[in-house]
């Protein structure tokens, strides 16, 4: 242990020094409880052993300064005082001191003290180690939660939080948001004749194709179903919502994954519906779900691998 030695007298300081390097620590030394506080400041210690009266700042001072310097981390303060007392010892203990003991001490209950401290600072570390795993897993599993789990792009339930938010924040701004749904074209035929694992590779890839597609970091791709998307695209006018629209259907088809069984190209192609409103205090999430897929069921009726509004 790196261990703090705060005595006023020299000599003392000798014979400590000597006896805790000779129980295996690391010493810094300092005369007084302001070089004590310089010292924490500029080098972490592990253990602070602290005489009571000194000049400036006594040990009483020195401990809650110490404790009120250290937020939420705690390091183990021993009192090692000239006079036997047990208000001293109290008075110690109030100030935030964990233990007291009289000089002069001998090595064997210095020795077993740090021990005691050295278990509970051990502890305090795996406990401090162990909180920021826990920090970490939950923040992966908050990012997991939203994430659709066969494509990587956004799942159902955080492109309903997404579209709530962009509408209320249209609305505010008084700025048209877009909305496109896309749906596979005959993908119940591909999955029959390719098989279901086909299939899956199939949305994956068609995911990323739709992510692409977006030209700014703030269009927003999602599974919104088995095998349909949305894409929220934020100050986005009708033009805008069709020129993505084209671009999605355009890489899609791009892709050139065969498609035999499919009534309207050789390849996989999908449908788009979109809409864009710059939103009234009336305009809710539904009503352009709704309005979207009315566009998309257009789209298929026209024929598929197309884009309708
Ligand atoms: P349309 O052009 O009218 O959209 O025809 P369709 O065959 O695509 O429409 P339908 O809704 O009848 O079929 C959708 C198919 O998508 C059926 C379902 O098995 C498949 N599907 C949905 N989710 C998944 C998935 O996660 N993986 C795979 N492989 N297939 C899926
Ligand atoms: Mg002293
Ligand atoms: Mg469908
Ligand atoms: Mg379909």
């Amino acid at each position: 242990m790196k261990i703090l030695l705060v005595d006023d007298s020299r000599t003392v300081r000798a014979v400590l020094s000597r006896m805790l390097c000779g129980l295996g620590h690391a010493v810094v030394e300092a005369q007084d409880g302001s070089q004590a506080l310089e010292c924490l400041g500029r080098e972490p210690v592990d253990l602070v052993l602290l005489d009571v009266q000194m000049p400036r700042l006594d040990g009483f001072d020195a401990v809650r300064r110490i404790r009120a310097l250290q937020n939420n981390r705690w390091i183990p303060i021993i009192f090692l005082s000239g006079r036997e007392s047990d208000t001293d010892l109290e008075k110690g203990i109030l100030a935030g001191g964990d233990d007291y003991l009289v000089k002069p001490v001998s090595p064997v209950v210095l020795g077993a003290k740090i021990r005691a401290m050295q278990r509970i600072h051990d502890m305090q570390r795996q406990l401090f180690e162990l909180t920021e795993r826990l920090a970490k897993a939950n923040q992966e599993l908050a990012q997991l939660a939203r994430q659709d789990s066969l494509t990587g792009v956004a799942n159902r339930h955080h492109f309903d939080e997404r579209l709530a938010e962009e509408l209320a924040r249209a609305r505010r701004h008084r700025v048209p948001l877009g909305l496109l749904l896309c749906d596979v074209d005959d993908f119940k035929a591909y999955n029959d004749r390719y098989g279901h694992p086909a299939g899956d590779a199939c949305l994956q890839r068609i995911a990323a194709a739709l992510a692409s597609a977006c030209r700014r970091a703030t269009d927003f791709v999602a599974r919104y179903g088995g095998e349909e998307f949305a894409l929220i695209l934020p100050d986005t006018d009708a033009a805008g919502v069709a020129s993505v629209a084209e671009a999605a259907r355009a890489r899609v088809e791009a892709l050139g994954i065969p498609h035999a069984g499919s009534r309207v190209s050789t390849v996989v192609t999908v449908s788009l519906g979109g809409v864009a409103v710059v939103p009234d205090p009336s305009t809710t999430p539904a009503l352009l779900i709704r309005r979207a897929d009315a566009a998309l069921y257009r789209a298929k009726l026209e024929g598929r691998n197309r884009f309708a509004a």
